[in-house]
């Protein structure tokens, strides 16, 4: 192997950046070495647009094996009508369900950023926001939870004709079934944006959206813990109309090797072990949220019942996300700053931080340990001195020595 140096370089800084911090990124996960073969396999020479059978070049039978074989197994595990694996990303997925069935000037309703949706649920500047006709809701200012009666007034005004459920930073359950009996007081299609909570609905630790919605779009490297990619599933109505969408729609050549990592993932999900793995999440979760509340983060609706926590750090120890996220960083912990509900800082600010639970339950840390990671932020949070951070950052370094990851790698 001959990489070139300076990418080899920042290669081996990074296996060790992700073996020695604590990664609380509710979005990231450690895919096993399977996926990392697959996703650097020889399968990222070939071309293959179109669909298993009906591709628009030859050479199709293997990766076609591959795909079909992801489709089905993606259906199984979802109870989904139709899967397609080919989207690039989660961006790209929602791009071309909102393609799939609507034209440009349409009304949506959807999660607004700042409560916890997604820049692809419409934000003004993404290509959601120029293209289509969004209004928002967001959550109760008591509650800080979805207000259902709220979505229905909006949605009863509005008469969208796409309701987007799902969101990037909402640690309660969402009542999936509740936004299908508020779609069909207008006629509106139902989509979920699942992406954040895939890997627990798999398991049945969070309720699935899948019987409800008329489209499902997700990534597949979060909790789902596959490949980075995205993915769709829908009723057998829109199977047709999703499909173009994504080809020739709104892409190319699919990534095979990607799609590969993506099927792996789908193996993987497919087990018991995987189903102990979701319910940890969860219980990590719990525990870590209740523990990060005694240290005085105040947790955005009172806790979580899935994998992330986002966390106010203004109200009581007087920090903004950013320099909390920075602190942290210092003693090799990692999150990242986000807005809280009525976030009077900037994007680039905010009053808090969001914690996820995914990457470090990969390692194998349970609820005591995520206690011990509470305290060690409570702890870097209120007493920023150099003596305590240099503590802080020794017992950060044990744990990750107790909870290794791709021991194997060498480069
Ligand atoms: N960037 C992802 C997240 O962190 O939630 C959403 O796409």
């Amino acid at each position: 192997m001959n990489i070139n140096k300076k990418i080899l370089d920042s290669l081996k800084k990074e296996l060790h950046r992700q073996q020695n911090h604590i990664e609380l990124i509710a979005s990231e996960n450690y895919v096993s070495e399977e996926i990392l073969a697959l996703s650097g396999s020889i399968l990222t020479n070939k071309y293959a647009e179109g669909y298993p059978g009906k591709r628009y070049y030859g050479g199709c039978l293997y990766i076609d094996e591959i795909e079909t074989f992801g489709i089905e197994l993606a259906k199984k595990i979802f109870k989904a009508d139709h899967a397609n694996l080919q989207p690039h990303s989660g961006s790209q997925a929602n791009e071309a369900a909102y393609r799939a069935v609507l034209q440009s000037g349409d009304k949506i309703v959807s999660m607004s950023l700042d409560a916890g949706g997604h820049l692809t649920h419409g934000y003004p500047i993404n290509f959601s926001g120029n293209t289509y006709n969004f209004k928002f809701y967001g959550v109760d200012s008591i509650t800080e939870m979805i207000d259902y009666e709220e979505v229905e007034r909006i949605v009863l005004e509005f008469k969208p004709k796409l309701i987007v459920a799902g969101a990037s930073s909402y640690s309660k359950i969402i009542d999936f079934k509740k936004f299908k009996e508020i779609a069909d007081k207008v006629g509106a299609l139902l989509m979920v944006d699942m992406a954040h909570i895939a890997g627990l609905i798999a398991k049945g630790v969070h309720p699935s959206p899948v019987e409800y919605a008329d489209i499902v779009t997700t990534t597949t490297h979060k909790t789902l813990r596959g490949a980075r990619g995205g993915m769709i599933l829908c009723k057998k109505e829109f199977a047709k109309k999703i499909d173009s969408a994504v080809f020739p729609g709104t892409q190319g050549g699919p990534l095979e090797n990607q799609i590969a990592g993506k099927v792996q993932a789908l193996c993987e999900v497919d087990t018991k072990e995987f189903e102990i793995y979701a319910k940890q999440i969860v219980k990590n979760a719990k525990a870590f949220s209740e523990q990060l509340q005694k240290e005085g983060l105040r947790p955005i609706a009172g806790g979580t019942d899935n994998h992330l926590i986002n966390l106010d750090v203004k109200t009581n120890l007087n920090l903004t996300g950013k320099q909390a996220e920075i602190i942290l960083e210092s003693i090799g912990i990692v999150t990242n700053k986000n807005m809280i509900p009525n976030d009077k800082e900037k994007p680039m600010i905010t009053s808090g931080i969001r914690v996820g639970t995914p990457a470090m339950t990969t390692r194998g840390m349970k609820e005591d340990d995520f206690i011990e990671v509470a305290k060690i932020i409570g702890s870097a949070l209120k007493n920023q001195s150099s003596e305590n951070l240099d503590q802080l950052k020794i017992r950060v370094n044990q744990i990750c020595q107790k909870f290794p990851i791709y021991n194997n790698i060498k480069y």
